[in-house]
């Protein structure tokens, strides 16, 4: 039996190098909710709780996911051998109904611990270990203005950091949107692959009219165009229309894995650790998908570098990964929060070696950026000022 020492667990607000507009909401700051946890031998493990734009995401903000693991999920752990995982997760499962990116957060940092304690990364930890060391990384372009994004398109090509391209759109009109997608895949050339993110925006008769109109300008794929309730209308569209949908939002672990493959209402699945409620259940989505012939994509809640190493443990170790990943999260952040940065090159990410997530903590910058500092922050200027 190994029995919890310590947790703690705070949010840590990070500013983002440009505004990244999508279509629920217009990101200047990531709240990264960080979860620490000790057990009685002194091992620690690090995990990662982060969503998107407060509440307008998904139904967890910072805030609950915070509450659930102090209120609900802390006291259970008091109880749990944390040398089992999964049983432990099975308890948690049992008592706290929902909340899967406060699972996701406490999940991770009990396999950063297991890895730490067996001297193995968290890869070899999932479905008998890794079946890759790096994998493609694409970027979102998402400054809100067509011109701004071809740049910085062309500096991250120069810069041999991406070549594939997720556009969000959803906001505008549907020909206004494809005339955007059409401008930047012109742009980009036989250079890259050039994606949309609808976010869920658009209605059936949006999403038929956007699927025809973006596979004439060539684009690569279509992500959630629609409600992410909605998979009777992701089945139509994906049966009417060659470009393949991407579901991403309607996926909340393996259940949702098994309806939205048996309806045929998506070709491709964004894999999120965090939607999923953790690793081990993100893994099983991606067999489920593997099994129905579903194309497999790492996905990303714009976690900073804890979530986008626990995730790339994962796609490590998935069956396949035909679609590459996002994991760029960390990069749309002003500020980096881990001692040593994950490592980009030759557009692939880099699975960290060492052991559990293979990462440790920049103390200094976690300390000025938790919410909860109590000294103030000198070099902030007040708006107006
Ligand atoms: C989403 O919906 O996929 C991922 C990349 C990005 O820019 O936004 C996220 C969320
Ligand atoms: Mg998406």
């Amino acid at each position: 039996m190994i029995a919890l020492s310590e947790i703690d667990t705070f949010i840590v607000d990070v500013p983002t190098i440009r505004p990244h507009v999508l279509a629920m909401a217009t990101m200047r700051s990531q709240s990264i909710v960080i979860v620490r946890i000790r057990d009685e031998d002194g091992v620690e493990g690090i995990g990662e709780g982060t969503t998107i734009g407060g509440l307008s995401y998904c139904e967890e903000s910072p805030e609950t996911i915070k509450v659930a693991i102090d209120a609900y999920i802390a006291p259970l752990l008091r109880h749990c051998d944390l040398g089992r995982v999964a049983d432990t997760m099975r308890r948690i499962g049992q008592n706290v109904a929902g909340c899967h990116i406060a699972k996701c957060a406490v999940e991770t940092a009990l396999l950063d611990m297991m890895g730490k304690r067996l001297g193995v990364p968290v890869s070899e930890l999932i479905g008998g270990g890794r079946v890759r060391d790096r994998f493609p990384v694409a970027w979102t372009l998402a400054s809100g203005d067509t011109g701004r994004d071809i740049e910085e398109a062309e500096r991250v090509m120069g810069e041999r950091r991406h070549n594939i391209f997720k556009l969000k759109i959803g906001k505008r009109a549907v020909r206004d949107d494809v005339a955007h997608v059409a401008a930047i895949r012109r742009a980009v050339g036989d250079r890259g692959s050039v994606r949309v993110d609808v976010n869920q925006h658009w209605d059936e008769a949006q999403a038929d009219l956007g699927m025809k109109l973006l596979e004439d300008a060539g684009c690569d794929l279509v992500e959630q165009p629609v409600a992410k309730g909605n998979v009777a209308a992701m089945a139509r569209l994906s049966a009417k229309h060659v470009i393949p949908i991407m579901a991403d939002e309607a996926l909340h672990g393996p259940a949702d894995a098994f309806t939205i493959a048996a309806a045929g209402a998506a070709r491709v699945f964004a894999v999120k650790i965090a939607q999923s409620g953790g690793i081990m259940p993100a893994y099983h989505l991606s067999a489920i998908a593997d099994a129905a012939g579903v194309g497999l994509y790492g996905g990303t809640m714009l976690e900073a570098g804890v979530g986008t190493a626990a995730t790339a443990h994962l796609c490590a170790s998935m069956p396949s990964l035909a679609w590459g990943t996002e994991l760029f999260g960390p990069l749309l952040l002003t500020e980096e929060i881990l001692a040593e940065p994950l490592r980009y090159a030759d557009f692939q990410m880099e699975v960290p070696t060492g052991p559990g997530l293979g990462i440790a903590l920049d103390e200094d910058k976690i300390n000025f950026h938790r919410r909860d500092r109590v000294t103030p922050r000198l070099h902030v200027v007040a708006e107006g000022a």
